[in-house]
């Protein structure tokens, strides 16, 4: 048996890379007994059919490491947030939802600042400023700058990569430039004649010409916090773990109790006040839904 990738799923056929070429495969029925559906992104074992070189069954489903909804990818490794230095300027709460979002989801981050060649040096200290003591990987991008693009293909090769952002930052042109094969639309006009089109999208991984893949997700713009309550949510931010230590009480949220260390941290510039305040506007949003 070969192993291979499954790349794409369409009425039950799965189309899975072996490497130097795609495999056109069925489940096996076993699988539908154990209620196990094969997904975009499995590392499967495929056994070839005698008659046909190209055609196989899917007999084993590895392990999955990660699983992502909408679209439905597993094993996915990183999640590259997009966002532009400006033209739009980078909401700063949504990328910190997406940061929780990779968190939930085990997947690696890393913050992706497009349309660099439009920012100075002090405006890209302020980002990094932001992430201070948060260890995550942030990198300046911009199509026109060709270093950079090379930044970028080093940190998603021979990885499984979902790209994530908002649209007008400039994810389309990135793609292209990184991948020439790609021909994505870029611009205002052409995102308006797709929208209502893509509406029954099937999950599809692109294999990138350098190695590893990557995915396009709309779903996590639209992330709600779900699966996390208001002791869990500092979790997700690393530089509250790292400094998360003495505060007067032991459950502290960090928030209006007395004697907290976190907010110290906050005043001695240790942590990013617009970090530190968009984890306060997500725990009262996660407060505020709680029945009590
Ligand atoms: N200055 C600058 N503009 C860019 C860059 N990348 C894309 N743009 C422009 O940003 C707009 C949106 O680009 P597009 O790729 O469609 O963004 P998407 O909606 O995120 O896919 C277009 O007008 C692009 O020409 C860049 O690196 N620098
Ligand atoms: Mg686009
Ligand atoms: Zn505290």
């Amino acid at each position: 048996m070969i192993e291979g990738i499954i790349t794409r799923g369409v009425g039950g056929n799965y189309y899975v890379d072996i490497g130097d070429k795609i495999i056109e495969c069925r489940a096996r029925g076993l699988f539908r007994l154990k209620n196990i559906k094969p997904l975009v992104g499995d590392r499967v074992l495929v056994r070839i059919t005698e008659e046909d070189e190209d055609a196989g069954y899917i007999e084993e489903i590895k392990e999955r490491t990660s699983e992502i909804k909408r679209p439905n990818v597993a094993n996915a490794q990183q999640l590259i947030i997009i966002f532009s230095i400006k033209n739009p300027e980078p909401s700063f709460l949504l990328l910190d939802k997406l940061l929780i979002a990779a968190s939930l989801n085990k997947l690696k981050p890393v913050i992706c600042i497009n349309k660099s060649d439009l920012a100075d040096e002090k405006e890209r200290e302020n980002i990094l400023d932001i992430f201070k003591n948060t260890g995550y990987k942030i990198i300046f991008t911009s199509k026109y700058e060709p270093d950079s693009l090379l930044e970028l293909k080093e940190i998603l090769k021979d990885k499984v990569n979902v790209f994530s952002g908002p649209s007008g930052v400039g994810k389309s042109s990135l793609m292209n430039a990184i991948e020439p094969g790609f021909h994505l639309e870029t611009g205002e006009i052409s995102e308006k004649l797709k929208r209502g089109k893509h509406t029954t999208r099937h999950a599809e991984i692109f294999k990138l010409s350098f190695g590893g893949y990557a995915v396009d997700t709309p779903g996590f713009s639209s992330f709600e916090l779900e699966g996390i309550d208001e002791y869990s949510l500092k979790n997700h931010y690393p530089e509250i773990v790292k400094y998360d230590e003495g505060c007067r009480f032991l459950d502290c949220l960090h928030y209006k109790e007395p004697g907290c260390q976190i907010k110290k941290a906050v005043d001695e510039g240790l942590i990013s006040r617009i970090r530190y305040n968009n984890y306060i506007r997500l725990l009262e949003q996660i407060k505020s839904n709680k029945p009590y």
